[in-house]
């Protein structure tokens, strides 16, 4: 075990410390607290508890929570409507709408009736449209959490090789973006790639987004590489439980990498903080305030 645990809970706290410091000169001037609006459908059992603890981090973070539990049965419709509700009101600057949504509801629908200015999960096609352009955008929490690990660990990231293994709307591909922009050298890997120990071999940079326990082994990292490992999977145990583990066997991939994230407290952590950070510069947008400077 050579490699350095990447500690993205502490990271996370220190990011939620800079956001909350922000918050009461943004009230002084807007005469509100940014607002979060959450919507869950549903009785998803991990989404119940990532969203209960976004709830709670905006309102340690000193914002305003509104949250929306519907039933499983909640129809297209209705969840359009709610939407629809939460752009017009003045106090909510952020929607969440958690994924996945139950059978009956088209999630494509859903994102694309929030609010551009509002999508803090940076879910809407414009704002995935401009970060793909080098527009100023909401991104997503997910890999600005995981860019922010990395650059914490590497500083600058220009002409490195990165592989980031998954390409949904979620993680992969804004991930590749951000990346991009970084000036690294990005390759986007998925259940269609060739070889894909041999892809991964190759990268400075690994990024897991696959939602596979363990898949990536030892023996695919290249001595000194950095790991992110974003996959949450829950196996079973004989206690009953079940254990989180990532897309990478840590165990392994510590013996030979430079640095690594853990599941859990690694880039779950980041995510909510990223969030925090998505509704305070929502806020300041919408309110006409510049950008909120340093985060
Ligand atoms: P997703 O939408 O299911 O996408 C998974 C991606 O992995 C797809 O692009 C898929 O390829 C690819 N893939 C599947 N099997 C593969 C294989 N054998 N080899 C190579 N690529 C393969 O998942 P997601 O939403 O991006 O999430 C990925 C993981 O991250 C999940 O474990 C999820 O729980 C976790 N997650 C964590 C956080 C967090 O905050 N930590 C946030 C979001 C998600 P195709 O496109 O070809 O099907
Ligand atoms: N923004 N995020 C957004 N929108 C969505 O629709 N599905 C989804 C999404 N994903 C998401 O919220 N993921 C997520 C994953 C893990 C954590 C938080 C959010 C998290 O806190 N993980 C902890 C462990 C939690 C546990 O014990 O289950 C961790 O340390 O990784």
């Amino acid at each position: 075990m050579t490699a350095r645990r990447i500690d993205g809970k502490a990271a996370a706290l220190a990011i939620r410390e800079r956001v909350a410091a922000f918050v009461p000169a943004f009230v002084g001037k807007a005469g509100r607290a940014p607002g979060l609006a959450t919507v869950l459908v549903g009785e998803d059992a991990a989404s119940a508890v990532y969203v209960r603890s976004k709830n709670r981090a905006t309102a340690e973070t000193g914002m305003v929570s509104f949250a929306h539990n519907l039933p499983d049965t909640t129809s297209e419709d209705q969840l359009l409507q709610l939407v629809t509700d939460l752009n017009a009101d003045a106090q909510v600057d952020g929607i969440l709408v958690q994924l996945p949504l139950p059978p009956q509801v088209n999630a494509t629908r859903v994102i694309e009736t929030i609010d551009p200015a509002k999508d803090v999960d940076g879910f809407h096609p414009i704002n995935a449209g401009r970060l793909a352009s080098g527009l100023p955008a909401l991104v997503p929490c997910t890999p600005l959490g995981c860019l922010h690990l990395l650059k914490q660990e590497l500083g600058d990231l220009t002409g490195l090789e990165a592989v980031v293994i998954g390409r949904s709307n979620i993680v992969g591909k804004p991930m590749a973006q951000l990346l991009l922009a970084e000036n690294a050298t990005v390759t986007v890997a998925h259940s269609r790639t060739r070889d894909l120990p041999a892809v991964v071999r190759r990268a400075d940079i690994i990024i897991a987004a696959v939602g596979r326990p363990e898949m990536v082994r030892g023996d695919w990292i290249k001595p000194g590489a950095v790991v992110v490992d974003v996959g949450i999977n829950r196996i079973p145990t004989d206690d009953g439980k079940g254990r989180l583990v990532g897309d990478v066997a840590y165990d392994e991939a510590a013996d030979v990498a430079a640095a690594i994230t853990p599941v859990p407290g690694g880039v779950g952590p980041m995510t909510i903080a990223m969030l925090m950070r998505n509704t305070l510069v929502a806020a300041h947008r919408r309110a006409g305030l510049a950008d909120p400077e340093g985060l």
